[in-house]
């Protein structure tokens, strides 16, 4: 059962200079370094270089949470989305520069004590210094790159969520607008062109949220391309139930044995429990599932209780 426990939110994620501004930045910070004299001025200005560096690439590594252990549905999307070894390969990048700049530095101070004329030291640390952090450039901008695609990802919280599947305009929307105690939320679903929507419903204190993902459990999946089946593969991590949604009155356009059949598909996908209910049920006699109307408001507070018992 999906469990966001580890809460990841991408939007947390410090922004990442690019090769050139973090030099510039870095070194005019050592150059507003004072000191009694040259040789002191310049020990200074490479501890604050080293402190500048240290300090920056430390908050970039530490920020990035261990994608390993994160909670299923986030490992999938982001290796998808950005790819979890060439994040890692990435930040590894980032602490090597980071010791080698020390090492530099490290040196150069050494050199002042000893007595090595300061000009010629900085001239020589601030050039390998610059050439490390040229050489990891691509790196930088990978990262900047992957916080602007990991921004996209939706943020979910803890409480259980229930996605609702089922044809097109058999009536999704209306059940989440029905069952929201809010507006629900647009998410967009990266890597797809699709929206997924977020409602958020309580019953009896006991609080789900509640996907409505057009485009993605609304046709038979075996017709899918790629990417949409690696999407809905994204959704079997998220989801701790499914609300099927039949339209026995066929007014959505569908059959109600192609309606049936893509909801043994489901059945046959994902291992969460589905209900199956129908919709507008205003329209019609069948009362052999449970059955609401969106627009008479009769049946959602028993499918609300319904789901509830199969969350618990
Ligand atoms: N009579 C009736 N119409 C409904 C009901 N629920 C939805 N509809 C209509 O069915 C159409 C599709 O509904 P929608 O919620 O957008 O379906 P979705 O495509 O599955 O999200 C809309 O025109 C709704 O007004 C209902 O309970 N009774
Ligand atoms: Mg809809």
């Amino acid at each position: 059962m999906t469990n966001i426990k580890e809460r990841f939110e991408p939007r947390k994620l410090p922004s990442v200079l690019r090769s050139e501004e973090l030099i510039d930045k870095a070194f005019r910070r050592a150059s507003k370094v004072s000191g009694r004299n040259k040789r002191e001025r310049a020990i200074n200005k490479l501890s604050t270089l080293s402190n500048v560096f240290s300090d920056y690439f430390n908050r970039i590594v530490s920020s990035h949470p261990s994608y390993q252990n994160l909670p299923p549905f986030y490992k999938e999307i982001i290796d998808i989305v950005v790819g979890i070894g060439k994040l890692r390969k990435s930040l590894g990048a980032l602490s090597w520069a980071n010791s080698a700049v020390q090492k530099v530095i490290n040196k150069g101070i050494r050199e002042l004590k000893g007595g090595k004329d300061p000009e010629i030291v900085l001239r020589s640390v601030y050039g390998r210094v610059s050439s490390i952090i040229e050489q990891i450039g691509d790196e930088l901008d990978f990262l900047i790159e992957a916080k602007q695609k990991m921004r996209e990802i939706p943020t979910l919280s803890d409480e259980p969520i229930v996605v609702v599947a089922g044809y097109p305009n058999v009536g999704k929307s209306s059940l989440v607008a029905a069952l929201s105690t809010v507006k629900p939320e647009i998410a967009s679903y990266p890597f797809t062109t699709k929206k997924i929507f977020v409602g958020r419903s309580n019953a009896n204190g006991k609080s789900f949220q509640l996907i409505d993902t057009p485009g993605l459990l609304d046709r038979p999946i075996h017709k899918r391309n790629r990417i949409e089946r690696k999407a809905v593969l994204c959704l079997r991590h998220l989801a701790d139930c499914i609300i099927f949604i039949l339209d026995p009155t066929e007014t959505c356009g569908y059959s109600i044995e192609s309606q049936k059949s893509l909801l043994d598909e489901i059945k046959r996908e994902f291992s969460v429990p589905i209900i199956a209910v129908y919709s507008k049920s205003d329209l019609h006699e069948y009362r052999d599932l449970p059955a609401f109307s969106a627009v008479t408001g009769e049946g959602v507070e028993e499918i609300r209780q319904f789901i509830k018992e199969h969350l618990n």
